[in-house]
């Protein structure tokens, strides 16, 4: 493995111009910051960053095993510094900076003077610091806050709350490890690794490194050290609510996992942290870890929109195929660290399956959890619905709200790749930066329409005439791909997903990609039980739904679709702020028996009716009714 290939061109140099992406990114900027700001303050969230002072009452009960989620509230601090900040990188704004910095003034007045910092623990019980690791969210805090430091950092120029991070992080530097008189300690809920991956690439110190590499290596090591914390506690281990260490992979060492297993974002965020760790440490070992817990995920655990974890009670896996589409949890949470996964993946080898999980989660599992209008959310997002699901405003435990935020608002960070020899472009949609390649600065300019059209266009402009690759990824799905570099065609020539363009290139070069995005059908494993005789359509990047607003009549699960009947890309200027629609010729299941018998020999009868699609992101944002991904596929 060749770590020094190709890195994501970070966010903050990364320009949105595109009309979808730049669309959500301003409903993120102008009403989703904001009001999750607004929302955080009505939920008390803020009020307990201001210590010291008597904590503030549990407005979380505790539930029957004596947990509360308000154990986790700085983490929402944390994600929402992370996400405003990456609004901010887009466009200054005076007033949500006055909002970051007054947290920052309460975190720095809460901050021990040893450094540690946990409004929980500080305000309520500060005796008990470090003794339930396995619930209470202490390491993961931490690490939201630091990514949320980072990204302030890395947008404003402003570094108080990194200064309380790097504190904070000593202290658990000194707390947590292999050294005499340290605990052999890690979070039940993965996230400090990933933060501390981005404070060594912010700083360049490499003890960060070594502890996250510790934390990773230290999970599911015997013996075990939830059940010795446990004890320590005074309760018995075996009376652990989750009953299993399944539940937050520390069952077996990580290194020794093939099947994710478990509560889904835990596996995500610790999955991502093995990629980075793999990447930084050139670490074959860890490497094929996490290709294995891949292949495992993409190939028997994921939903045809890139949402993960069919189960509420763990939320998470858990056998393969089994993934029911009314029931489906598919937390927006665990989409989102998808795409984060599936980025990292795709540094470790530049392979474009991976970028095609990553586009596919993006745009689809992820990107349905934020509503058009940018205050409403999904926490669970489902395959299937008759009706029953709203979007919320705000949910005891916001985890969802702000993990789609940040990623939308640091989309800019997924689309492109730079190395030394070259650029690659993973994402199509309107983006525009200036890389460096081999000491010369090279502004690069794509154009499209993407997702809706695609037709791509990318100017290249050097200083000075230079060589390098560009690499463009030809998506999984796209069949019949063309480029041409200045009107002359190409040959096109993919390998591992990107075609590779390498030329002397001069200012004003335009290379023109197009990739055709016929409606198409999608058939499900057959171990998939719920899915058998269904269809999915997609197109380019988007899986389409059908949802009641635009099949009136009854509810959508009585449509079905013709084997051979032809589906067509409608442009619909009235669905949302336009959108591209799949319509076709289909069918309304009608009950043979004229009484309504339950059951009668007769097959229902089929009576023409027009099926129209609308991508699956879209989807309850209209009045309710009911929506389907999977639709019946009949033979006439
Ligand atoms: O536990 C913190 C977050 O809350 C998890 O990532 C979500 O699944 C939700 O349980
Ligand atoms: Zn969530």
């Amino acid at each position: 493995m060749t770590k020094r290939s190709y890195s994501p061109v970070p966010f903050s140099e990364v320009a949105v111009t595109g009309p979808f992406w730049r669309e959500r990114l301003d409903v993120v900027l102008a009403r989703t910051i904001p009001s999750q700001h607004a929302r955080l303050a009505e939920a008390h969230i803020l009020e307990a960053l201001k210590l010291p002072q008597p904590p503030p009452p549990l407005y979380i009960p505790r539930n029957s095993h004596s947990f509360t989620m308000q154990v986790f509230w700085d983490s929402d601090v944390g994600k929402w510094i992370e996400a405003a900040s990456y609004a901010l990188a887009h466009r200054r704004d005076p007033d949500i900076e006055a909002k970051v910095d007054a947290i920052v003034d309460d975190l720095d007045r809460a901050q021990r003077p040893d450094g540690y910092l946990n409004s929980w623990y500080n305000g309520r019980e500060p005796d008990k610091r470090w003794t339930n690791l396995r619930d209470n969210h202490e390491l993961y805090n931490a690490g939201h806050l630091l990514e949320g430091a980072i990204a302030y950092f890395r947008a404003t120029g402003r570094r108080r709350l990194l200064d309380v991070m790097e504190r904070y992080v000593d202290h658990i530097a000194a707390t947590f490890g292999t050294a005499p008189g340290q605990k052999r300690g890690y979070c039940g809920h993965q996230e400090i690794e990933l933060a501390l991956v981005k404070l060594y690439r912010l700083t360049g110190d490499k003890r960060r490194l070594d502890l996250a590499s510790y934390f990773i290596d230290e999970r599911g090591r015997q013996p075990h050290y939830f059940t010795g914390e446990a004890l320590a506690r005074g309760d018995d281990p075996a009376d652990y609510w989750a009953k299993t260490y399944e539940y937050n992979q520390s069952h077996i060492p990580v290194r020794e996992q093939t099947r994710m297993v478990g509560h889904a974002v835990r596996g995500m965020y610790m999955a991502s942290a093995m990629a980075d760790l793999a990447f930084e440490r050139d670490d074959e070992a860890l490497k094929r870890a996490c290709e294995a817990l891949w292949r495992d995920v993409t190939t028997a655990q994921m939903y045809v929109t890139g949402g993960l974890g069919p189960s509420e009670t763990n939320e998470g896996f858990t056998e393969p195929y089994d993934l029911p589409n009314e029931s489906a949890y598919a937390e927006t949470c665990a989409a989102v660290a998808l795409a984060f996964w599936a980025q990292r993946m795709l540094h470790l080898d530049l392979d474009g399956a991976y970028a095609d999980v990553m586009e596919l989660a993006l745009y689809n599992g992820a990107l349905s959890g934020l509503s058009r209008e940018g205050s409403h959310y999904f926490y669970a997002n489902p395959l299937e619905s008759r009706g029953q699901h709203k979007r919320w405003a705000w949910h005891l435990c916001p985890c969802c709200t702000m993990n789609v935020s940040r990623l939308v608002a640091s989309i800019a960070g997924y689309a492109i790749s730079a190395s030394e020899s070259g650029v690659a472009f993973h994402l199509y949609g309107g983006f525009e930066t200036t890389a460096e390649i081999g000491g010369v600065k090279v502004a690069l300019s794509e154009r499209s329409d993407y997702p809706w059209h695609g037709g791509v266009e990318i100017r290249v402009e050097p200083e000075t005439p230079i060589a390098f690759d560009l690499k463009l990824r030809i998506p999984g799905w796209a069949h019949s791909a063309t480029v041409a570099v200045n009107g002359a065609p190409v040959e096109l020539v993919v390998e591992r997903g990107y075609a590779n363009i390498r030329r002397r290139w001069s200012r004003g070069d335009i290379v023109t990609l197009n990739l055709p995005m016929p409606p198409e059908r999608l058939y499900a494993h057959p171990r998939v039980r719920m899915d058998i005789g269904r269809v999915a359509l997609r197109r380019g990047p988007l899986i389409y739904c059908v949802e009641e607003a635009d099949n009136p009549g009854a509810a959508v699960q009585s449509l079905t679709l013709p084997r051979a009947a032809s589906l067509e890309a409608e442009w619909r200027a009235d669905v949302f702020d336009g959108a591209m629609t799949l319509v076709g010729e289909g069918r309304r299941l009608e009950p043979a028996d004229a009484r309504g018998a339950l059951y009668t020999p007769s097959q229902p009868r089929l009576k023409a009716d027009k099926v129209t699609a609308i991508p699956y992101h879209l989807w309850a944002n209209r009045e309710p009714g009911s929506m389907q991904v999977w639709i019946g596929e009949t033979v006439e």
